[in-house]
Formats: structure tokens, C-alpha cells, sequence
């Protein structure tokens, strides 16, 4: 409208001079033809005549470029109302964007907060059961000891259960404080009323009991009266002092070593070295609790003193 409003103002301007160099050439004809009915001058149509339609020319394409300006503005103004509501969509866009990514961002560190404390759980359980797997370690270990034990404790009670069977065949048939072995009933001076002895006495002790001093004629005896010293124990720490005479001597002869009965010792029980008869005083046979059953005599003095070994055949019903 601005454009339009200053080609009309030219336009304007333009026939003002026009009329003002219409009034100065008529100024300038009334001194030359003062006749009022002449033509106007040759020289102001040739002046005025190609200026005005110049301008004119002018003018319209003056207005023509106006009308493209305005057309080009309105286009711009409409284009620039689409941008600015497609501005308006993308800023809405970017607004729930952003929102979604917040909520997004909210969502992973929620997600990242329970992670972590489903790793401090697992890490929790995981020392839940390494506790658990030493306390059922601790308890395999207390089983099995306490298997161990009980297995120890059935072996004792076999046993003694067969002490008591054993006890009670020997209550029926050997004195009280007896071992039974076969036929023959066997007293271990193990008492600790039983003071240690010499052979001689030893054996008068074996007779008031109307039996004597064993005679191990056998392996099966040695055995068995050696696995009964191990099971009744040393008694002492000094193992010289923990032998029990037996019925065998070599007092008449050095050397040849003979039973209570008379008979000629054919198969001895030796300890290493021994027989020794150190210091020539060494005549009479004791036995010794010792690991090898079949090693366990030794010859000491007579007159040493002992724990000894009865004998006698069971009693007759
Ligand atoms: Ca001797
Ligand atoms: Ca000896």
C-alpha cells in the first residue's frame, strides 16, 4: 500500500511541474505572442512530451514491481505462517519428546536403582548360601564323627556283649574273676588287691585256688592269653614289672626249659634275645603284654616279683 501511495504521489509531483512548466512557458510566450488563440509552443512539447510518458512508463512498472513485492510478501507472510505452525507442532513434538525421554530417562534410572538391589539381594543370597554350605559342612564333619563314634561304640558293645556271654558261661562254669577258654578256666592277677610275687609264691597263690601256673603249651593258648593281657592293660609304665609268671622253668638244667608237668618246652614265645639268663639268675619264664602276640617271654629271676596266671579245667556239673 506504501508502494502505491508513493507512485501516486510521484504522479502527482510529476503533473505539478508539468503545470508549473506549462505556467512558465506561457510567462515566457506573452512576451513573444500575446495571441490567445495560438498553440503552445514547440520546444515545451518537445520537452514535456517524452518525460511525462517516461514516467508513466516508469510509474507502471514501478507499480507492477510493487504488486510483485506485495504478492512476493504475501507469499513470504504465508509461508512464514506455515513454518511458524509447523514451528509451533515441531516444538510441540520436541516437547512431548523431551517428555518421553524424561520419562524414559525416570524409567531407566528406576529400572537401574531395582537392578541394583537385585544384585545386592543375589549378592546377599549368595553369602546366605556359602553360610549355609559351612554350616552343612560343619555338619557332615559332626555326622561323620559322630558315625565314627557310634561305629567305635557298636564295636565296644560287640564286644562287651560278648564279654557278658562270656562272663556268663564263666559264671556258670569258672569261679568269679576267671577267664574261659575251652576247658580251662584262667585267673589273671589283675586285682588290685593282688600284690606281685615271686614264681613261687605266684604259684602257691595258683594252688589255693586248686590250680597252678599256666602251662602255654599251644599257639592257640599263646594268643589267647596274650590278647587278654592287652586287653587288661599294662598296669605300669615300666614294662619289666608288667610280666605275668608262667609254668616254666629251666632251674635244673640251664637251658632246657621245662613245664610244671615235666614236659619239655618244644616251641617258646620268645621276646628278641631272650631267652638271656642274664647274670646266670635268669631261671624262670614270664609272659608280657606285647603288640606281637607271638613274642612275649622272657626269662627273669625266680625270686622277681610279678603279677602270675592261673589255671584249671572248668568245673564238672
Ligand atoms: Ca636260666
Ligand atoms: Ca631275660
Amino acid at each position: 500500500m506504501k508502494m502505491e501511495c508513493s507512485v501516486v504521489h510521484t504522479e502527482n509531483r510529476l503533473e505539478d511541474m508539468y503545470n508549473k512548466l506549462i505556467n512558465q512557458d506561457d510567462n515566457e510566450l506573452s512576451t513573444e505572442d500575446h495571441s490567445p488563440h495560438s498553440h503552445p509552443p514547440t520546444r515545451l512539447k518537445s520537452i514535456i512530451g517524452p518525460s511525462v510518458q517516461t514516467y508513466r512508463v516508469t510509474a507502471m512498472i514501478l507499480g507492477v514491481l510493487c504488486a510483485i513485492l506485495i504478492a512476493t510478501i504475501i507469499a513470504l507472510c504465508v509461508r512464514y505462517n506455515g513454518l511458524s505452525e509447523k514451528h509451533v507442532v515441531l516444538s510441540q513434538n520436541s516437547s512431548e519428546t523431551h517428555s518421553n525421554l524424561q520419562q524414559l530417562q525416570d524409567r531407566y534410572d528406576s529400572i537401574t536403582a531395582t537392578l541394583m538391589k537385585v544384585q545386592k539381594n543375589f549378592q546377599e543370597a549368595v553369602s546366605a548360601k556359602d553360610q549355609m554350605q559351612r554350616e552343612r559342612d560343619r555338619e557332615k564333619q559332626t555326622k561323620d564323627l559322630v558315625m565314627r563314634e557310634k561305629e567305635v561304640l557298636m564295636k565296644e558293645e560287640t564286644k562287651l556283649l560278648a564279654r557278658i556271654t562270656e562272663l556268663g558261661k564263666n559264671c556258670e562254669r569258672c569261679p568269679v574273676g576267671w577267664e574261659l577258654q575251652n576247658t580251662t578256666c584262667y585267673l589273671f592277677s589283675v586285682a588290685d588287691s593282688d600284690q606281685r610275687l615271686s614264681w613261687s609264691q605266684s604259684r602257691e597263690e595258683c594252688r589255693k585256688s586248686g590250680a597252678d601256673l599256666v602251662v602255654i603249651d599251644s599257639q592257640e593258648k599263646q594268643e589267647f592269653v596274650s590278647r587278654t593281657m592287652k586287653r587288661i592293660g599294662t598296669g605300669s609304665r615300666y614294662w619289666h614289672i608288667t610280666g605275668y609268671w608262667i609254668g616254666l622253668r629251666d632251674v635244673h638244667t640251664e637251658g632246657v626249659w621245662k613245664w610244671l608237668n615235666g614236659t619239655e618246652l618244644t616251641r617258646g614265645f620268645w621276646l628278641d634275645g631272650e631267652p638271656n639268663d642274664q647274670y646266670s639268675t635268669e631261671d624262670c619264664a614270664a609272659t608280657y603284654p606285647k603288640d606281637n602276640l607271638l613274642k612275649t617271654w622272657n626269662d627273669a629271676p625266680c625270686g622277681y616279683n610279678l603279677k602270675w596266671i592261673c589255671e584249671k579245667n572248668v568245673r564238672e556239673n
